[in-house]
């Protein structure tokens, strides 16, 4: 930076001696540690998480990720296993995966195995940071390793959800059968960076909504001409139940619901729901439809039911061809009041 004018000069040397005689000075008491804080409040203590995950082929043409195990360990090393509260007394494998939910400067090591009985199965993640040896392609595609696991070699993948990689990203596998992996067949899931709040549109108002008030989380896919989906109840422990294909979504009236939808495959599609409105993300912009690529993602709150009132209000891929062939389904708002129970599935 080049200062020419010597009052700005002085001034800008003041302004630095003061900025730092803040940070420096009043370390080491309780008043500095409060203000330290207010500077520096970016992320709570980071924790590490620890998960294995296999791949599982369903018999019927598709391939699923399956939740085995999932520990925290905090930063005073105490580690805490969330597997039965987060994915159920035993997880089973599910289309969509499981959804990985994690802090902003959390850490993962996660563990694949490969029950495939064959070739080499991989996890590739967007949006957190890692290694190319943990890219989760090839080595004719990164140029290092083939970073998979085969049926005799597990392979343990490390991220970090470093500063700026809060949201809603996809994972996939990327090697079964070659280059471009078997996504296509099942294996995708979510990885969720949160941070302490997320933008909300509640009661007509833009509002800084505090992440650990979401009472339930819907992950959406959207593929070929099918919604598979998985449900995430925060009135239940986080517990995540898969909904697989074109499911009906329940929440209560008032509560406030998170969703994530996402594309995969080739073509572009455009969700809607009935008699609800949201803030496009980052924008002001009040909004009901979305157009959603491959694998780009749009993520939302809302409030079930704000202004209509329970009911069986039906969501769906706006594109007519889609439309047609059935890719709908059914946000079911019950009563205040009623159970909190996930939502059910026409097929399974
Ligand atoms: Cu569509």
């Amino acid at each position: 930076m080049k200062l020419k004018n010597p009052i700005f000069k002085i001034s800008f040397v003041a302004l630095s001696i003061i900025t730092a005689s803040l940070f420096l000075i009043p370390l080491g008491n309780s008043e500095s540690n409060v203000f330290s804080a207010f500077f520096f409040a970016v992320a709570d203590d980071p924790n590490t998480h620890y998960i294995t995950m296999s791949t599982v082929d369903l018999g019927n043409g598709q391939l699923a990720y399956q939740m085995i195990s999932h520990e925290i360990e905090d930063i005073n090393q105490v580690i805490t296993d969330v597997t039965f509260a987060r994915y159920g007394i035993v997880p089973g494998p599910s289309i969509p995966g499981p959804a990985i939910i994690i802090n902003q400067g959390d850490e993962v090591f996660l563990t694949l195995v490969n029950n495939l009985g064959e070739d080499c199965v991989s996890v590739h993640v967007h949006g957190v940071h890692y290694s190319i040896e943990d890219d989760g392609t090839l080595a004719s595609t990164n140029k290092v390793e083939d970073s998979c696991a085969t049926p005799s070699n597990s392979k343990t993948y490390h991220w970090v959800a470093a500063k700026g990689t809060v949201g809603t990203w996809p994972y996939h596998d990327h090697t079964f059968g070659g280059e471009i992996g078997a996504e296509d067949k099942g294996l995708y899931g979510v990885v969720i960076v949160n941070e302490s709040h997320t933008e909300a549109l509640i009661e007509g108002t833009l509002r800084n909504f505090p992440i650990n008030k979401i009472d339930k989380e819907y992950v959406m896919y959207m593929v070929q001409t099918n919604f598979w989906g998985l449900e995430i109840d925060h009135k239940n422990g986080g517990l995540q139940t898969p909904l697989w294909v074109n499911p009906t979504l329940v929440a209560k009236q008032n509560d406030e619901v998170r969703f994530h939808v996402l594309g995969l495959g080739s073509q572009s599609h455009t969700f809607h729901a009935h008699a609800h409105r949201w803030v496009d993300p980052g924008t002001t912009n009040v909004i009901d439809t979305k157009n959603i690529g491959p694998l780009e993602r749009h993520v939302f709150v809302l409030k079930a039911g704000e202004g209509v009132g329970s009911g069986d209000w039906m969501y769906h891929c706006h594109v007519f061809s889609h439309m047609q062939a059935g890719m709908s389904g059914i946000f079911r708002v019950s009563p205040e009041g009623g159970p909190s129970i996930p939502g059910e599935s026409p097929i399974v």
